[in-house]
């Protein structure tokens, strides 16, 4: 395929075309070829820009510079013959802990104030305050509030919702040092003790991103394991401060995920309806464009305007949150965002927050797509902003959703091709919803577990990085662990790519070892689970804790790994570091901006173990990734003494 290559010419931009073989670029089917057409229509996306950055700065990809002072920006010279210290005295230890640990406190923002925009509508719902929004699931409030010890009995859902919206706001914004309530109300106790004894008890999730920017401030914390363990508690107060609570509110008010078919990749847009994508990550926004597009009143307007109606589609992890509640078809993942609206078939794409690329008003500048920002916390230059707010919620949705329809008429057909691909899959495998399909409790599934019919699990998640071959991290790690009978659940852009490349579907059961596949034929299930989205990592140790408690051992003895294959994103290292702080075996399949410090790299990947239990392994092969993986499984099952 063809592929532009970036080069200055007489001040202006020139492309120059030659060849990469697509198989070099994405497995995903349609991506290739939507990426020739991007190319046919002059249009750049994010592969032209990654080969464009080459080579990108050696400093920053071992993590040694740093730009946290104007004394600088300083680097350190990795082979010893430049400096060794920046201008103030810092060494390459301190400079790469501290620009890492400065990523979790990125990632952990980013997933709280996901969660604290949740909480408010919540807060909102339980005061009556808003019409737009309501409790779903009674049962899951119920379930939710037991946990943080709040009364339930004969008392009214709206009550029992007040009570535990202002546990939550506390949890927010709370100042004493003691640890955050959601914390104690989900973490198991055996992990406790482990992070009281190492100092990384979460307080309150502002404070721990607070204290990340002063001790990475110039001349507060040099030290590279302390600044560390300062990370380490940040990302614990993520996991249950900030991503727990945006699932578990989610769930509440839109409804706790349930298995649910549907299709994936670019061919669920069609030729002849109006063509909406949301994306993005909060659904807050998406529930209520999903209602008003799927309206009669939407429909009614669409075929006025001459359409047969009105396709929705998801991108990203928003993308995900209305497929499993909804069943909306998901469009693609990360790198896929510019390619859809390349098709020219895409009327509207709204978006919310995280993972939007800025570019994405330009592309649609070649077509007819408007990009319609709704969030004032992130606006594009060239796009359109409609404002958002709870308050307003179902009028300002059906205004988008109209202008979506009214754009309609400016499509150009001669601009217009949508790839055929698009393939079934089952998602919203809530933790709610494993435990049902199981018959009510997870006990069967802890027998398969010990007899080694399923012989471990694997967590993967994360997002798609143009550093690595589009999806194809994702689909030889997953085809690997599950025909050595792991069990795969996952999250985010993983879970889309799963479902792009089949593995989504029940049939996939094939592809898994014997055990594994027995077990999906006789439960209907595919032998890899849709989880969610990115705040859903959180179900996933939900599921880690609840196995341990149930099998009373702590988390870092089970048979489970953890896996970001094409990670590249903040909130994937927060994700990948809460994962750590439950003992589990994180592996890394892009390498982090670490390795300039020897010593930074050996706590990450080696003494960590020795406190947390678990450690980061990074290994850019899929295929020597999974291998190592099935190792450690196996090994944690000979520990407990379970056949390997
Ligand atoms: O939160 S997996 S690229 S979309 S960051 Fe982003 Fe990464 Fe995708 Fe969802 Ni998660």
């Amino acid at each position: 395929m063809a592929v532009i290559k970036e080069s200055k010419k007489n001040s202006k931009i020139e492309y120059l075309l030659r060849k990469v073989p697509a198989k070099d670029v994405s497995i995903t089917p349609g991506v290739a070829e939507l990426i020739e057409k991007a190319e046919r229509d002059g249009v750049e996306t994010v592969w032209h820009r990654f080969l464009a950055q080459q080579p990108q700065c050696g400093f920053g990809l071992l993590g040694i510079c740093c730009r946290n002072c104007n004394l600088g920006p300083c680097r350190i010279d990795p082979f010893g013959y430049g400096p060794t210290r920046g201008v103030c005295g810092a060494t390459a230890d301190t400079i790469v802990a501290r620009n890492l640990i400065r990523m979790i406190a990125g990632g952990a923002a980013a997933h709280s104030d996901h969660g604290r925009e949740v909480a408010h509508v919540f807060h909102l719902v339980a005061h009556g305050k808003v019409k737009g929004y309501k409790i779903t699931d009674t049962e899951k409030l119920i379930a939710v509030a037991k946990r943080y010890g709040i009364p339930t009995e004969n008392r009214k859902p709206k009550d029992i919702a007040k009570d535990l919206a202002e546990i939550i706001f506390n949890d927010f914004g709370k100042q004493d040092e003691e640890p955050l309530a959601t914390t104690e109300a989900y973490a198991p106790e055996s992990r406790k003790r482990v992070w009281i004894k190492l100092g990384v008890m979460p307080r309150n999730i502002d404070r721990e991103i607070v204290e990340i920017m002063h001790r990475t401030h110039i001349g507060v914390d040099a030290d590279p394991l302390n600044l560390l363990l300062q990370g380490v508690r940040a990302a614990i107060a993520d996991g249950f401060g900030g991503s727990l609570i945006a699932t578990e509110l989610q769930d509440i008010m839109f409804g706790t995920p349930k298995p649910v078919k549907s299709e994936a990749n670019l061919g669920v847009l069609k030729e002849d309806t109006v063509n909406i994508i949301v994306h993005g990550h909060v659904p807050v926004l998406s529930e209520k464009i999903v209602e008003a597009a799927t309206s009669k009143e939407a429909q009614k307007l669409a075929e006025e305007a001459g359409a047969k109606g009105v396709t929705i589609a998801g991108m990203c992890c928003t993308g995900n949150e209305v497929l499993m509640r909804r069943g909306i078809p998901p469009a693609g993942n990360f790198l896929m965002q510019e390619l859809a609206v390349a098709t020219g078939a895409v009327e509207a794409m709204i978006v919310d927050y995280q993972c939007l690329m800025p570019s994405l008003p330009d592309v649609a500048a070649c077509y007819h797509t408007k990009i319609i920002t709704t969030m004032p916390i992130a606006k594009i230059p060239g796009a359109v902003h409609m404002e958002f707010s709870p308050e307003k919620a179902d009028e300002v949705a059906m205004e988008i959703v109209k202008t979506a329809i009214e754009n309609f008429k400016n499509r150009v057909p001669a601009k217009m091709y949508i790839p055929k691909d698009k393939m079934d899959l089952v998602a919203g495998f809530s933790l709610e919803a494993i435990v049902s399909a199981l018959g009510g409790t997870l006990k069967p599934l802890l027998k398969l577990l010990r007899d080694g019919t399923i012989k471990g699990i694997a967590g993967i998640v994360g997002c798609n990085n143009a550093k690595v071959i589009h999806n194809n991290s994702h689909v030889t790690i997953t085809k690997e662990l599950i025909k050595n009978d792991i069990l795969v659940v996952g999250t985010g852009c993983w879970a889309i790519a799963a479902a792009m490349h089949g593995l989504l579907k029940p049939e996939a059961a094939e592809l898994a070892g014997d055990g594994l596949r027995k077990v999906c034929e006789s439960l209907g299930i595919p032998p890899c689970l849709h989880m969610g989205s990115c705040v859903d990592c959180t179900r996933i140790l939900n599921a880690i804790s609840a196995i341990a408690e149930a099998l009373n051992v702590d988390t870092p003895d089970l048979p489970v790994v953890g896996s970001a294959p094409e990670w590249m994103s903040e909130k994937a290292v927060s994700i990948g570091t809460y994962f750590l702080a439950h003992g589990v075996f994180v592996h890394l399949g892009t390498i982090p901006p670490v390795l300039g410090s020897p010593t930074v790299t050996k706590i990450l990947t080696d003494d960590v173990e020795r406190y947390l239990g678990g450690k980061f392994y990074v290994e850019p092969d899929p295929v020597k990734a999974a291998r190592t993986m099935i190792d450690v499984i196996e090994e944690k099952r000979r520990k407990l003494r379970w056949p390997y």
